[in-house]
């Protein structure tokens, strides 16, 4: 098949998704055409059938915000022309879904069907404020395919947009044989010594990761025992985090990162995950440490428990109830034969529910429905 994808390109689960979808697709012989404003995070590479459309926008001193939908539709339209697309699937409704809408309008009569996969905030935060709701609710209503990354969104979705069409779950995935347990060297004394443990968070940094928790939980960690703090990725809560480090005197126990692509590298070196987010529709990030060996403790909210059973491959804790998830941790961190157990059925539960193996070929049959459909 040729297939368009779009997504943002920024660091975010849904671009990763969206851009590992891509890549495994083209491994499985498709054409990719992504189609966004940058080349997608974690795309660096150069891979075989795989091709990058930029967006381009106009900047007319009259437009206060450069109108990105609607040249994102034109983008859209020309790639399907110029490269003879099968259909497109966008990765967060907002806008993408409204600009395939748009583009398969303009391409009739030829049939040019698109795909929407929901992540998460294009429905409960975004997508649910007043001035989007009926365009986001008009949008999904329109696909020729709409998927939700787990059964607790799509559940949503369909309760507070009142969506009478079918909602199909395909899960986050991860590619197992690149997120693996270390095998040999890791990068671990770069960061710290033998006798400390290494905790990892890995985020966009916005305010709903709750990254003061982070540091909360993991100075309340650091009371008890030697340890290591990674922080891997940036957004606008790093100042906040950086200056709570600071505060509670973890300057040189806390390490920011910043954005990192080779993230598997990273989460070899770490002991436990800790993801104390307000809400995540799935939790990408947890699944990433869990398909590398590494107990997550996180929040339990959204679809995160579609992905983790409590007390089996990590812990789930309620959110912001920073004494209970430091106890959590330090029960797996302080405990070497829970820690080994809860690693093997963390990588046990990636390999056996959320393989890209598994997962990509339920997208190939979704795209054959819909093509065939029409
Ligand atoms: O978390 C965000 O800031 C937005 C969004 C994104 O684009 O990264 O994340 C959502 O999609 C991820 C990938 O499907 C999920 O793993 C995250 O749980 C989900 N975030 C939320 O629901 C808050």
């Amino acid at each position: 098949m040729r297939i368009g994808i779009t997504c943002y390109p920024t660091y975010g689960g849904s671009g990763v998704v969206a851009t590992e979808l891509g890549l495994e697709l083209a491994a499985r012989g498709h054409e990719i055409h992504f189609i966004s404003y940058a080349v997608p995070v974690r795309m660096s590479e150069a891979a075989e059938r795989i091709h990058f459309h930029e967006v381009d926008m106009l900047n007319y001193p009259l437009f206060d915000h450069p109108p990105y939908a609607l040249a994102l539709a034109t983008q859209m339209h020309n790639v399907a022309v110029n490269e003879s697309l099968d259909l497109l699937h966008v990765h967060y409704a907002i806008p993408h879904s409204v600009s395939a809408y748009l583009a398969r309008a303009m391409l009739k009569p030829r049939r040019l069907p698109f795909v929407t996969t929901l992540h998460g905030t294009d429905v409960t935060l975004v997508g649910m404020d007043r001035s989007y709701l009926p365009i986001t609710r008009f949008s999904i209503e329109e696909s020729d395919g709409v998927t939700a990354i787990s059964k607790y969104l799509r559940d949503v979705t369909m309760k507070e947009f009142q969506v009478a069409r079918e909602i199909e779950v395909i899960s986050n995935f991860v590619n197992c044989d690149v997120f693996q347990p270390a095998v040999g060297r890791t990068r671990r004394a770069e960061f710290a010594k033998d006798n400390e443990k290494v905790v990892v968070h890995l985020s966009n940094f916005r305010p709903v990761k709750r990254l003061p928790d982070v540091i909360e939980v993991f100075s309340l960690i650091r009371k008890q025992i030697p340890a290591k703090l990674l922080l891997i990725g940036d957004g606008p809560d790093r100042a906040t985090a950086e200056w709570c480090a600071r505060e509670k005197g973890l300057t040189r126990d806390a390490i920011f990162m910043g954005k990192q692509n080779q993230v598997q590298d990273l989460l070899n070196v770490a002991d436990l995950l800790l993801l104390p987010s307000d809400l995540e529709s799935f939790g990408l990030a947890a699944l990433e440490g869990m398909a590398c060996g590494v107990p997550p403790v996180c929040s339990k909210v959204g679809g995160v428990p579609e992905v983790i059973n409590d007390g089996v491959e990590g812990f789930l804790v309620p959110a912001r109830d920073v004494k209970t998830m430091a106890a959590r941790a330090l029960e797996i961190l302080t405990n070497p034969e829970r820690h080994k157990q809860m690693a093997g059925a963390a990588r046990r539960r990636a390999l056996s529910h959320f393989c890209a193996s598994k997962i990509i070929p339920m997208y190939e049959r979704l795209y054959e429905r819909v093509l065939q459909s029409g």
